[in-house]
């Protein structure tokens, strides 16, 4: 069966992650800018220097076979401290829109992907219920600047990442450990994403509107039934937190039990936010697929969560492990990148079945790809790897389809080379390479970019097709 004709063939960003220009057109700092800065890390100030480049970054999109652009709009550019709107950094995204309609490339918008306005993360952040009502005036604001020009929307870009690290790990913005904070900031961005669906429903926004959910579908080690519980606590940590309530607009009730157990007090649940949070389901869901994750009952030890935010130097340093919960695995058969990611399209596809089962929505693919150490400067990248990832997942995600999952398109990440939280820019995922060092930013596709050409101008259909 062939794709639809609609579908999107597209890349991803983020504007933190490729904008650049941190403090021109009226930028306020966000949370990430003071993180980074304030502890010597590399950030982003530079990045892609997409601001500047955006004209012919979109060109060369167009140039790649690719007919729809994933970006976010960054808050701290188009609201200042006091609410009120920022008229050039409105422009700006004004002029990234014109430019991608010029170029025959659908906008596909998100409204946060991490960039919380450093003013709103000194009051508590995603902890204080009050960012939520700071969300949705930015929400709206966009809504009615934008509204006539977008048809595609979402609203957070991976709540699961950013709050396991940003209050678990510790490893992200404001750097935490505290389970609590991380269940009322995991709740309060909920609340915000559906007061902002509620916005756009009663703006009568044209379009439709979504949530991004970085899916990791859960296998267990074996059948048994201790496995089993393993994976829906796994499920439920991983997944159903955030798409259960995007798409059903409920919380599972055996995670508020078992938060419960740990003594998370969830009184901040208020009633009256519970059911408009309950009204309030999307059109379609965004999943970013990188990785499943393999799980056995947890067998000892206290909560462990790290991250190998160092590449082949933190090989094997990745640990997922809930007291009394469940442990994430290895799998001996599978490869993994330098930064401890599991390679397995497999995952994809059953994934794609079961929230085709669990949701009956129309899916987005809006993230797939693979971070690897290059070197871009002797000419184009043979990025022969990245290809071989994009064929197995295209194909895995082209199986779902055929069995009846309404996928709506594709989008790789990432467009261009671009900033990797806290791993820095030598990890790369683009289909163009960008030289950080040349004080030009000299772009230039890797091989993927013209193989992706072909597979997005056949819809899809000169995939290498495999059960
Ligand atoms: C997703 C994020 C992206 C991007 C990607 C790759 O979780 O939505 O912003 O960064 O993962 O992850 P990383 O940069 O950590 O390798």
């Amino acid at each position: 069966m062939t794709l639809k004709s609609s579908f999107l063939w597209g890349g991803a960003t983020a504007s933190y992650q490729c904008e650049g220009a941190w403090n021109e057109g009226g930028r306020i700092e966000s949370e990430w800018d003071r993180y980074l800065h304030e502890n010597n890390f590399e950030s982003g100030d530079i990045a892609s220097d997409f601001y500047h480049h955006y004209k012919e970054d979109i060109r060369m999109m167009a140039e790649g076979g690719q007919n729809a652009f994933r970006f976010s709009l960054a808050w701290p550019r188009i609201m200042d401290e006091k609410g009120n709107r920022n008229q050039e950094g409105i422009d700006f995204y004004h002029n990234v829109i014109h430019e991608c309609r010029a170029c025959g490339i659908e906008p596909f918008v998100t409204l946060y992907h991490w960039d919380l306005p450093a003013y709103l993360a000194d009051n508590g952040g995603w902890t204080n219920r009050n960012t939520c009502d700071a969300f949705e005036k930015y929400a709206e604001l966009c809504f009615r600047e934008f509204g006539s020009e977008i048809k595609w929307w979402t609203t957070f870009n991976e709540p699961k990442w950013t709050i396991v690290s940003g209050y678990l790990v510790g490893n992200y913005p404001p750097a935490e450990k505290n389970a609590q904070h991380a269940v009322e900031a995991g709740y309060h961005m909920m609340l915000a994403h559906a007061m902002a669906v509620k916005k756009f429903r009663e703006m009568n926004v044209p379009g439709s509107i979504g949530i991004v959910h970085s899916y990791a579908p859960v296998d267990g080690v074996d059948d048994s039934v201790s496995t089993q519980k393993a994976m829906r606590f796994a499920d439920n940590f991983m997944n159903n937190w955030v798409l259960d309530v995007a798409a059903k607009g409920v919380f599972p009730e055996d995670f508020l039990e078992a938060l419960t157990v740990k003594d998370i007090d969830l009184s901040f649940m208020n009633k009256a936010d519970v059911q408009l949070i309950s009204k309030q389901k999307v059109d379609f869901l965004g999943l970013n697929y990188y990785a499943r994750a393999l799980v056995k009952p947890y067998s000892s030890g206290e909560t462990t969560l790290t991250v190998n935010n160092s590449g082949s130097k933190g090989k094997g340093t990745t640990v997922t492990l809930i007291k009394n919960w469940f442990e994430q695995v290895r799998d001996p058969e599978s490869k993994y990148t330098e930064w401890d990611t599991e390679i397995y399209p497999e995952g994809l596809y059953r994934g794609l079945i079961r929230a085709n089962e669990r949701y009956h929505l129309p899916i987005f693919i809006t993230e797939n790809g693979i971070g690897m150490y290059e070197d871009v400067t002797k000419g184009e990248v043979n990025d022969q790897y990245r290809i071989s990832f994009m064929q197995d997942h295209i194909n895995a995600m082209m199986n779902a389809s055929d069995e009846g999952v309404d996928v709506c398109g594709y989008f790789a990440w990432s467009s261009f080379d671009l900033y990797s939280w806290k791993n820095g820019c030598e990890k790369r995922y683009g289909l163009v390479a960008i030289d950080f060092k040349d004080p030009n930013l000299k772009r230039v596709p890797k091989k993927s970019f013209y193989w992706f050409k072909e597979i997005a101008k056949s819809n899809g259909t000169k995939i290498e097709r495999r059960h």
